[in-house]
Protein backbone atom coordinates (compact mmCIF):
# COMPACT_ATOMS: atom_id res chain seq x y z
CA UNK A 1 0.00 0.00 0.00
CA UNK A 2 1.48 3.64 -0.83
CA UNK A 3 0.32 6.67 0.98
CA UNK A 4 1.12 10.33 0.28
CA UNK A 5 1.11 11.71 4.24
CA UNK A 6 1.90 8.24 6.18
CA UNK A 7 5.09 6.30 6.21
CA UNK A 8 4.19 2.49 7.37
CA UNK A 9 5.94 -0.39 8.33
CA UNK A 10 6.22 -3.82 10.40
CA UNK A 11 9.27 -4.61 13.41
CA UNK A 12 7.91 -8.65 14.03
CA UNK A 13 4.57 -7.84 15.85
CA UNK A 14 3.70 -4.48 15.48
CA UNK A 15 2.95 -1.96 12.83
CA UNK A 16 4.62 1.48 13.00
CA UNK A 17 2.48 4.36 10.93
CA UNK A 18 4.65 8.16 10.80
CA UNK A 19 2.70 10.96 10.07
CA UNK A 20 4.87 12.67 7.11
CA UNK A 21 4.07 16.22 6.41
CA UNK A 22 7.04 17.74 7.94
CA UNK A 23 7.02 21.36 5.73
CA UNK A 24 3.67 22.10 7.47
CA UNK A 25 4.33 20.45 11.08
CA UNK A 26 2.06 17.19 10.36
CA UNK A 27 -0.68 19.23 9.96
CA UNK A 28 -4.00 16.43 9.57
CA UNK A 29 -4.96 17.12 5.97
CA UNK A 30 -8.30 15.18 4.80
CA UNK A 31 -5.88 12.99 2.75
CA UNK A 32 -3.63 12.14 5.70
CA UNK A 33 -6.14 11.35 8.12
CA UNK A 34 -8.39 9.24 5.60
CA UNK A 35 -5.28 7.50 4.99
CA UNK A 36 -4.86 7.06 8.75
CA UNK A 37 -7.76 5.59 8.99
CA UNK A 38 -7.39 3.07 6.13
CA UNK A 39 -4.11 2.01 7.39
CA UNK A 40 -5.37 1.89 10.94
CA UNK A 41 -8.10 -0.62 9.60
CA UNK A 42 -5.82 -2.53 7.27
CA UNK A 43 -3.14 -3.24 10.50
CA UNK A 44 -6.87 -3.97 12.52
CA UNK A 45 -7.11 -6.79 10.38
CA UNK A 46 -4.25 -8.03 9.91
CA UNK A 47 -3.15 -10.81 12.26
CA UNK A 48 0.56 -10.76 12.11
CA UNK A 49 0.00 -7.26 13.97
CA UNK A 50 -0.83 -7.40 17.58
CA UNK A 51 0.14 -3.83 18.25
CA UNK A 52 0.64 -0.26 16.79
CA UNK A 53 2.64 2.77 17.08
CA UNK A 54 1.76 5.68 16.18
CA UNK A 55 4.12 8.74 15.53
CA UNK A 56 5.17 11.94 13.73
CA UNK A 57 8.80 13.66 13.71
CA UNK A 58 10.77 15.13 16.55
CA UNK A 59 9.25 18.72 15.59
CA UNK A 60 5.99 17.99 15.44
CA UNK A 61 3.35 14.91 16.53
CA UNK A 62 1.03 17.25 14.99
CA UNK A 63 0.20 21.00 15.07
CA UNK A 64 -3.54 20.12 14.02
CA UNK A 65 -5.77 20.12 11.56
CA UNK A 66 -5.03 21.79 8.50
CA UNK A 67 -5.64 25.41 8.85
CA UNK A 68 -5.30 26.01 4.80
CA UNK A 69 -7.74 23.58 4.48
CA UNK A 70 -9.95 24.12 6.81
CA UNK A 71 -10.18 28.10 5.79
CA UNK A 72 -12.85 28.03 3.47
CA UNK A 73 -14.99 25.12 4.57
CA UNK A 74 -18.47 26.02 5.62
CA UNK A 75 -21.05 24.83 7.72
CA UNK A 76 -22.35 22.58 4.84
CA UNK A 77 -19.91 21.45 2.88
CA UNK A 78 -18.11 20.30 6.02
CA UNK A 79 -21.58 18.49 7.05
CA UNK A 80 -21.76 17.11 3.51
CA UNK A 81 -17.96 16.21 3.75
CA UNK A 82 -18.91 14.32 7.30
CA UNK A 83 -15.16 14.39 8.68
CA UNK A 84 -16.09 12.87 11.64
CA UNK A 85 -16.93 9.69 10.37
CA UNK A 86 -13.50 8.91 10.08
CA UNK A 87 -12.06 9.92 13.06
CA UNK A 88 -14.72 7.18 14.59
CA UNK A 89 -13.36 5.22 11.98
CA UNK A 90 -9.68 5.81 13.88
CA UNK A 91 -11.56 5.39 17.15
CA UNK A 92 -12.78 2.08 16.73
CA UNK A 93 -9.37 0.12 15.97
CA UNK A 94 -9.82 -2.52 18.53
CA UNK A 95 -5.42 -3.46 18.58
CA UNK A 96 -3.78 -1.10 21.31
CA UNK A 97 -2.34 2.09 19.84
CA UNK A 98 0.95 3.55 21.37
CA UNK A 99 1.58 7.03 20.36
CA UNK A 100 4.71 8.38 20.22
CA UNK A 101 4.84 12.35 20.51
CA UNK A 102 6.76 15.07 20.53
CA UNK A 103 7.08 18.52 19.62
CA UNK A 104 3.65 20.04 18.98
CA UNK A 105 0.50 18.26 19.56
CA UNK A 106 -1.91 20.39 19.08
CA UNK A 107 -5.57 20.41 18.28
CA UNK A 108 -6.43 17.51 16.18
CA UNK A 109 -3.28 16.46 16.91
CA UNK A 110 -4.17 16.31 20.75
CA UNK A 111 -6.86 14.88 19.60
CA UNK A 112 -5.11 11.69 18.01
CA UNK A 113 -3.11 11.33 21.08
CA UNK A 114 -5.98 10.82 22.83
CA UNK A 115 -7.41 8.26 20.53
CA UNK A 116 -4.23 6.61 21.63
CA UNK A 117 -4.09 4.06 24.54
CA UNK A 118 -0.74 4.65 25.61
CA UNK A 119 0.83 7.93 25.28
CA UNK A 120 4.90 8.22 25.47
CA UNK A 121 6.13 11.86 25.04
CA UNK A 122 9.56 13.53 24.80
CA UNK A 123 10.16 16.18 26.89
CA UNK A 124 10.05 18.20 24.26
CA UNK A 125 6.31 17.70 23.92
CA UNK A 126 4.02 20.80 24.35
CA UNK A 127 0.44 19.73 24.17
CA UNK A 128 -2.81 21.94 23.93
CA UNK A 129 -5.96 22.81 22.01
CA UNK A 130 -5.22 26.39 20.51
CA UNK A 131 -8.94 26.17 18.15
CA UNK A 132 -10.08 29.05 20.44
CA UNK A 133 -7.27 30.73 19.12
CA UNK A 134 -8.72 30.71 15.30
CA UNK A 135 -12.78 31.08 16.64
CA UNK A 136 -13.47 27.60 16.32
CA UNK A 137 -13.75 24.64 18.97
CA UNK A 138 -12.52 21.23 19.11
CA UNK A 139 -13.67 19.15 16.11
CA UNK A 140 -12.46 15.44 16.91
CA UNK A 141 -13.87 15.00 20.51
CA UNK A 142 -11.06 17.61 22.06
CA UNK A 143 -13.89 18.85 24.69
CA UNK A 144 -14.80 15.47 25.53
CA UNK A 145 -11.93 13.28 25.63
CA UNK A 146 -9.55 15.76 27.32
CA UNK A 147 -11.90 16.74 30.07
CA UNK A 148 -12.03 12.80 30.65
CA UNK A 149 -8.67 12.74 30.91
CA UNK A 150 -7.61 15.58 33.08
CA UNK A 151 -10.76 17.10 35.03
CA UNK A 152 -13.07 20.14 34.06
CA UNK A 153 -11.10 22.83 35.90
CA UNK A 154 -7.95 21.76 33.78
CA UNK A 155 -9.94 21.27 30.63
CA UNK A 156 -11.55 24.58 30.98
CA UNK A 157 -8.37 26.32 31.32
CA UNK A 158 -6.62 24.41 28.28
CA UNK A 159 -9.47 25.05 26.33
CA UNK A 160 -10.22 28.38 26.90
CA UNK A 161 -6.89 29.56 26.77
CA UNK A 162 -5.72 27.92 24.02
CA UNK A 163 -2.45 27.97 25.69
CA UNK A 164 -0.74 24.05 25.69
CA UNK A 165 0.77 22.39 28.53
CA UNK A 166 3.87 20.63 28.84
CA UNK A 167 4.81 16.84 28.93
CA UNK A 168 5.45 17.38 32.51
CA UNK A 169 2.22 18.90 33.20
CA UNK A 170 0.81 16.51 30.94
CA UNK A 171 2.16 13.68 32.75
CA UNK A 172 1.10 14.89 36.28
CA UNK A 173 -2.55 15.01 34.59
CA UNK A 174 -2.88 11.86 33.98
CA UNK A 175 -3.02 13.07 29.99
CA UNK A 176 0.06 10.72 28.79
CA UNK A 177 2.17 7.77 30.58
CA UNK A 178 5.41 8.64 30.51
CA UNK A 179 7.97 11.54 29.30
CA UNK A 180 11.60 10.75 28.40
CA UNK A 181 14.72 12.32 26.83
CA UNK A 182 14.12 12.96 22.89
CA UNK A 183 16.39 10.67 21.85
CA UNK A 184 14.53 8.01 22.95
CA UNK A 185 10.70 8.47 22.97
CA UNK A 186 10.07 6.31 20.07
CA UNK A 187 12.34 3.77 21.14
CA UNK A 188 10.45 3.91 24.23
CA UNK A 189 6.93 3.32 22.53
CA UNK A 190 8.46 0.69 20.65
CA UNK A 191 9.20 -0.97 23.34
CA UNK A 192 5.97 -0.97 25.21
CA UNK A 193 4.36 -2.08 21.62
CA UNK A 194 6.46 -4.89 21.77
CA UNK A 195 6.04 -6.21 25.93
CA UNK A 196 1.54 -5.50 24.40
CA UNK A 197 2.52 -7.85 21.40
CA UNK A 198 3.79 -10.50 23.50
CA UNK A 199 0.24 -10.46 25.32
CA UNK A 200 -2.67 -12.58 24.38
CA UNK A 201 -4.71 -9.99 21.59
CA UNK A 202 -7.59 -11.75 22.53
CA UNK A 203 -7.60 -10.65 25.59
CA UNK A 204 -5.66 -7.14 24.62
CA UNK A 205 -8.77 -6.67 22.59
CA UNK A 206 -11.62 -7.18 24.91
CA UNK A 207 -9.98 -5.05 27.89
CA UNK A 208 -9.03 -2.07 25.41
CA UNK A 209 -12.87 -2.09 25.03
CA UNK A 210 -13.52 -2.72 28.74
CA UNK A 211 -11.76 -0.16 29.77
CA UNK A 212 -13.37 2.66 26.82
CA UNK A 213 -17.05 0.98 27.89
CA UNK A 214 -15.62 2.47 32.03
CA UNK A 215 -14.67 6.08 30.39
CA UNK A 216 -17.73 6.30 28.30
CA UNK A 217 -20.72 3.99 30.42
CA UNK A 218 -22.12 3.90 33.84
CA UNK A 219 -20.63 1.66 35.74
CA UNK A 220 -23.49 -1.16 36.12
CA UNK A 221 -23.42 -1.52 32.01
CA UNK A 222 -19.78 -1.77 32.21
CA UNK A 223 -19.08 -4.32 34.83
CA UNK A 224 -21.72 -6.29 32.55
CA UNK A 225 -19.76 -5.60 29.74
CA UNK A 226 -16.54 -6.59 31.44
CA UNK A 227 -18.31 -9.87 32.69
CA UNK A 228 -19.30 -11.32 29.16
CA UNK A 229 -15.61 -10.48 27.93
CA UNK A 230 -14.62 -12.63 30.70
CA UNK A 231 -16.70 -15.31 29.92
CA UNK A 232 -16.07 -15.15 26.34
CA UNK A 233 -11.75 -15.36 27.00
CA UNK A 234 -12.44 -18.61 29.09
CA UNK A 235 -13.64 -19.98 25.98
CA UNK A 236 -10.21 -19.15 24.11
CA UNK A 237 -7.34 -21.15 23.16
CA UNK A 238 -5.14 -18.57 24.74
CA UNK A 239 -6.46 -18.46 28.48
CA UNK A 240 -5.92 -22.46 28.37
CA UNK A 241 -2.33 -22.04 27.33
CA UNK A 242 -1.64 -18.92 29.81
CA UNK A 243 -2.89 -21.21 32.43
CA UNK A 244 -1.33 -24.05 31.65
CA UNK A 245 2.32 -22.27 31.11
CA UNK A 246 1.68 -21.25 34.54
CA UNK A 247 1.38 -24.36 36.22
CA UNK A 248 4.24 -25.86 33.79
CA UNK A 249 6.70 -23.04 35.42
CA UNK A 250 7.36 -22.00 31.13
CA UNK A 251 6.53 -19.15 29.10
CA UNK A 252 2.82 -18.50 27.19
CA UNK A 253 2.66 -19.08 23.47
CA UNK A 254 -0.01 -17.49 22.77
CA UNK A 255 -1.78 -17.64 19.31
CA UNK A 256 -4.48 -15.31 19.04
CA UNK A 257 -7.57 -17.90 19.35
N1 LIG B 1 -2.23 23.91 9.50
C1 LIG B 1 -1.54 24.25 8.39
N2 LIG B 1 -0.25 24.62 8.39
C2 LIG B 1 0.38 24.65 9.57
C3 LIG B 1 -0.26 24.32 10.78
C4 LIG B 1 -1.63 23.92 10.72
N3 LIG B 1 -2.32 23.55 11.78
N4 LIG B 1 0.63 24.47 11.77
C5 LIG B 1 1.79 24.87 11.21
N5 LIG B 1 1.64 25.00 9.88
C6 LIG B 1 2.66 25.38 8.91
C7 LIG B 1 2.94 26.89 8.95
O1 LIG B 1 1.99 27.60 8.19
C8 LIG B 1 4.32 26.96 8.35
O2 LIG B 1 4.23 26.81 6.97
P1 LIG B 1 5.12 27.79 6.00
O3 LIG B 1 4.77 29.19 6.40
O4 LIG B 1 6.55 27.44 6.31
O5 LIG B 1 4.68 27.42 4.62
C9 LIG B 1 4.97 25.68 8.89
O6 LIG B 1 3.90 24.81 9.25
C10 LIG B 1 5.83 25.94 10.11
O7 LIG B 1 5.02 26.61 11.04
P2 LIG B 1 5.49 27.98 11.76
O8 LIG B 1 6.38 28.78 10.87
O9 LIG B 1 4.26 28.63 12.26
O10 LIG B 1 6.36 27.39 12.95
P3 LIG B 1 6.59 28.00 14.40
O11 LIG B 1 7.59 27.11 15.04
O12 LIG B 1 6.85 29.48 14.32
O13 LIG B 1 5.17 27.83 15.15
C11 LIG B 1 3.21 26.60 15.84
C12 LIG B 1 4.70 26.55 15.40
C13 LIG B 1 2.71 25.16 16.00
C14 LIG B 1 3.12 27.31 17.21
C15 LIG B 1 2.39 27.40 14.81
O14 LIG B 1 2.67 26.87 13.51
C16 LIG B 1 0.91 27.29 15.04
O15 LIG B 1 0.34 27.99 15.91
N6 LIG B 1 0.22 26.42 14.27
C17 LIG B 1 -1.21 26.26 14.34
C18 LIG B 1 -1.61 25.44 15.54
C19 LIG B 1 -3.13 25.33 15.67
O16 LIG B 1 -3.82 26.35 15.77
N7 LIG B 1 -3.63 24.10 15.61
C20 LIG B 1 -5.07 23.87 15.72
C21 LIG B 1 -5.66 23.82 14.34
S1 LIG B 1 -7.44 23.63 14.38
C22 LIG B 1 -12.55 18.21 12.78
C23 LIG B 1 -11.50 17.48 13.28
C24 LIG B 1 -10.43 18.13 13.84
C25 LIG B 1 -10.38 19.51 13.90
C26 LIG B 1 -11.43 20.23 13.39
C27 LIG B 1 -12.51 19.59 12.81
N8 LIG B 1 -13.68 17.56 12.21
C28 LIG B 1 -13.72 16.10 12.20
C29 LIG B 1 -14.68 18.28 11.50
C30 LIG B 1 -9.22 20.14 14.45
C31 LIG B 1 -8.98 21.47 14.35
C32 LIG B 1 -7.64 21.97 14.61
O17 LIG B 1 -6.73 21.25 14.93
Amino acid sequence: MSYEHIKVSQEEHIGIIVLNRPHVLNALNLRLVDELAEELERMDMDTSIRAIVLTGNDKAFAAGADIGEMADEAAVSMLIKDQFVVWDRIARVSKPIVAAVSGFVLGGGCELMMHCDIVIASETAQIGQPEIKLGVMPGAGGTQRLTKAVGKVKAMEMLLTGEPISAQEALRYGLINKVVPLESYFKEAVKIAHKLAAQPPVAARLIKKSVLKAVDYPLDEGLDYERHCFYLLCASEDKAEGMKAFIEKRQPKFIGR
